[in-house]
């Protein structure tokens, strides 16, 4: 079959592509290996599961029906409430009809002869495309986990990014988690509740802040839509996605009891930003980072009784905010339950999963069931695990053997046509992702009316573009603490996947203006053309 575009993912960004493509008249398809819409709220149904960005913020913002209809019943919603919603945009769009369903995408080739991709599924099939759009989400493929004995156990085990759709039913059972990230972070409270004991393996403890989540009423929703213009407004030019706090002071331009007090008042805000957003060098100078960061601890040991559980719970080894933190609901007060206990792998390594339980260095645990909550290969592992070749057969695998290069993590040169949502070298997962999703996918639709306009039917991203994008990825990455933290962002967490920055810290808003100049500078530093030729570059745009 032939297409105008082919879309893989039906998650948020798969959705709005294909509903934009269909306004520009394209015949396009999205391609999904689930059974159903939502992406990553499709697949992570651990116990817990919320959105960490409030939900008002963390939807749609394109259409004022679906902003109107829709009523959001929590301060962040769960992972329930996400798929449904996922599900009634799908349903409301009417986009169901061009999706089709458990269909795997395994290779992606582009046929220069013919300018067009040729994708080849799962299922056998082979369908062919002018543009290809990956829209297959930052945090999508687990990371395989490297622990010995897995297969040895005889228990149930479980990943939360794969997790059973009927859910599981802990009571009664000795439970181990392991890793103590955001899915983690979530689950252990919700689990601690079923669980006869319940064991935590922590290999590097998270900075975690409380949710203070609550039910939405219809005043307070009706009190965010009077507001919307202006904040969807001002989310779009911030610098996460969501508006931004006043930062026009360091941390030590105040005296220590003021700061004291706004870590406070940002603390008792129960949102991700409000503590980073305090100062304007908290990310950047780690003298000012260490004040946010023992604010934290401090917290930390007013909640958790056992000081010596407390200080193991207590993050050192990296700066607060260059991890990604944890928003949760009582977490650290579950460690005050008698049958809660942590395990600090650092201190005790663990050496095997065994038929029976886990088996660190000083002794074997026995469990019924172990949860791995231990993270994805991030970023670029859904991309790469295609088989994406452009020009010439070059693989893109290959290409980013050192890490992914890309023009506004958007595009690659020498692939023609192929555009990412929130690809690396992005803000994505720095930001609200649904407010990053709707402006790749505007920006790609602009891009593409714009060639209709002008007769062309390929688009690729010039080398010398490309070298300038990756070199200021990496330029205002290295200004920051973030290079510090062996963290997702920077491959670091799954063995040999190339050390670097992976997303674009340099802010949502002024990402969002670079990329409007490069579309009024018609498309500066891509190179346009017909039939899969394309004429010489523009010239690349400046970081
Ligand atoms: O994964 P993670 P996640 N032995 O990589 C540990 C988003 N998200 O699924 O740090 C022992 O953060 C690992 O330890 P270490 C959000 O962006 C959002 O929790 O490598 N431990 C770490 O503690 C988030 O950041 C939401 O030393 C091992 C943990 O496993 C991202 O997804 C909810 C290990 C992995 O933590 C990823 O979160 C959930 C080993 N061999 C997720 N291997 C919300 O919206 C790994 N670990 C709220």
């Amino acid at each position: 079959m032939r297409y105008d575009t082919l879309i893989v993912g039906a998650g948020f960004a798969g959705l709005y592509m294909l509903h934009r493509l269909r306004g520009l008249g394209h015949r396009a398809r999205v391609l999904e290996a689930a059974a159903g819409v939502g992406g990553t709220w499709y697949h992570n149904r651990y116990p817990g599961a919320r959105c960490d960005v409030q939900s008002m913020d963390y939807s749609f913002s394109f259409s004022e029906e679906l902003q109107n209809e829709w009523d959001w019943s929590e301060k962040y919603a769960t992972q329930p409430e996400i798929l449904r919603y996922a599900n009634f945009v799908a349903d409301r769009l009417d986009l169901r009809r061009d999706i089709q369903f458990e269909t795997r995408v395994e290779s992606a080739r582009y046929d220069e002869g013919e300018n067009l991709w040729r994708i080849e599924t799962d299922t056998g099939e082979v369908l062919e495309a002018r543009y290809y759009v990956i829209a297959t989400g930052c945090l999508s493929v687990p990371k395989a986990i490297d622990i010995e004995g897995t297969d040895d156990f005889q228990g149930q085990s479980y990943h939360t990014a794969d997790w059973p759709r009927e859910g599981v039913d802990f009571s009664g059972l000795r439970v181990a988690v392991i890793g103590t990230g955001s899915s983690a972070v979530q689950s252990i409270p919700i689990i601690a509740g079923q669980a006869r004991e319940l064991t935590v393996f922590q290999r590097t403890p998270a900075y975690s802040l409380p949710a203070f989540n609550r039910p939405l009423d219809e005043a307070e929703r009706a009190a965010w839509r009077a507001e919307y213009p202006e904040h969807r407004h001002r989310s779009r030019y911030s610098l996460f996605g969501v508006p931004d706090y006043p930062m026009d002071k360091g941390a030590f331009d105040v005296s220590d009891e003021e700061r004291a007090a706004a870590y406070e008042a940002a603390w008792q805000t129960g949102t991700l930003i409000a503590i980073l957003q305090q100062y304007n060098d908290l990310l950047v100078d780690e003298k000012a980072n260490e004040t946010a960061a023992e604010f934290v601890r401090n917290k930390i040991r007013g909640i958790v009784e056992d000081p010596e559980v407390a200080e193991t719970l207590c993050p050192k080894s990296f700066p607060i905010g260059t991890k990604r933190a944890c928003l949760d609901t009582n977490y650290y007060q579950t460690f005050n339950l008698p049958h809660v206990h942590l395990v600090d792998v650092r201190k005790t390594p663990i050496e095997r999963v065994t038929a029976r339980g886990v088996k660190t260095a000083d002794q074997e645990r026995e469990f019924d069931a172990i949860v791995y909550a231990t993270g994805f290969d991030a970023m670029t592992g859904a991309i790469v695990n295609v088989d994406v070749r452009g020009r010439g057969g070059r693989e893109l695998k290959d290409k980013w053997a050192d890490g992914p290069r890309t023009y506004l993590g958007l595009t690659v040169s020498d692939f023609p046509n192929l555009f990412m949502i929130t690809g690396p070298g992005s803000p994505s997962v720095m930001s609200n992702m649904i407010i990053s999703i709707e402006q790749h996918v505007d920006w790609i639709c602009d891009c593409l009316s714009w060639m209709a306009a002008h007769g062309y039917d390929t688009v690729e991203a010039g080398s010398d573009a490309e070298q300038g994008w990756v070199e200021h990825v990496n330029e205002v990455a290295n200004a920051t603490l973030f290079p510090q933290a062996n963290s997702w962002y920077m491959g670091a967490n799954v063995p040999g996947k190339p050390r670097l920055f992976l997303p674009y810290i340099g802010g949502v808003g002024p990402y969002r203006v670079k990329c409007e100049e490069v579309a009024a500078a018609d498309y500066e530093g891509f190179r346009f053309g017909q039939g899969g030729k394309v004429g010489a570059t523009r010239p690349a745009a400046a970081g």
